[in-house]
């Protein structure tokens, strides 16, 4: 089974207008050699999707956003529905990640949800999961990841739809598992996403890894065993750094 290579930039609450020649840049570096290897999507912040939408798709380069609503719309101040991230250009949406999960409580019922809203409004959802350093201390690892697979994933979802495992602990600390602990936590991502959607569909699920991805790990990163990518904040902050990701796969 062949998976194309994907790799999300995630912009997190970082980016004003200034950062739009940044991504100009991205998409200037998205030759044609790294577009037959590797796909490239960037979710900056809301504010910055539309203003992006030339310079980005120009190079290729798709776009996504960091969360949406479970409505379609609604009387949801400050809210944004999967419609209008559509509608401005976006085609993927992170659902689920881990700073939602802690900054706004969001349940796995709730990113489910949102999932589901993603995959209604034409949106591929890119739904988050992953343990914290206590849960992986306590040796529940694997559990909770289960867990969240069962709860976050419509279970009619497609085999579309890409699933990112981000262990909390490595996200912006600059520690990353063992290339052996990713290997078994992807290995078992990829049986419970079979268990959830069906083997057919599980199997063609992208799983990236995400947590301190940086040009100097992710080539040993690639090559672990189900590992279809990276989810990138820090690192994909700026066009230099993001692209020398990229051309790690
Ligand atoms: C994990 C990741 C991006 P960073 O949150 O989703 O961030 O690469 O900065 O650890």
């Amino acid at each position: 089974m062949t998976r194309r290579p994907l790799v999300a930039g995630n912009w997190k609450m970082n980016g004003l207008m200034a950062s739009l020649a940044e991504i100009a840049a991205m998409g200037t570096a998205y030759d044609v050699y790294l577009k037959t290897r590797v796909e490239l999507i960037l979710c900056p912040p809301t504010t910055l999707i539309g203003l992006a939408l030339d310079v980005a798709t120009q190079g290729g380069v798709g776009l996504g956003a960091q969360d949406c609503h479970a409505d379609a719309s609604g009387a949801h101040t400050g809210d944004i529905s999967a419609e209008m991230l559509k509608d401005v250009g976006a085609s993927y949406v992170i659902v689920g990640h881990s700073e939602r999960r802690a900054d706004h409580g969001e349940t796995d019922a709730a990113v489910e949800a949102k999932a589901a809203a993603a995959l209604r409004a034409g949106l591929t959802p890119i739904i988050c999961v992953g343990e914290t350093r206590t849960e992986r201390e306590a040796g529940e690892a694997l559990a909770i990841v289960g867990r969240q697979i069962e709860g976050s994933l419509p279970a009619d979802a497609p085999g579309t739809i890409v699933v990112a495992y981000e262990p909390v602990w490595a996200i912006g600390t600059g520690l990353t598992p063992t290339l052996a602990d990713i290997a078994d936590m992807h290995a078992f991502a990829r049986e419970r996403i079979e268990a959830r959607l069906g083997g057919g569909k599980g199997r063609t699920v992208r799983i990236l890894y995400g947590g301190s991805v940086k040009p100097a790990n992710a080539r040993e990163l690639m090559s672990v065993a189900n590992v279809d990518g990276a989810l990138v904040g820090g690192a994909s902050l700026t066009a230099k750094d993001f692209m020398a990701i990229a051309a790690a796969y």
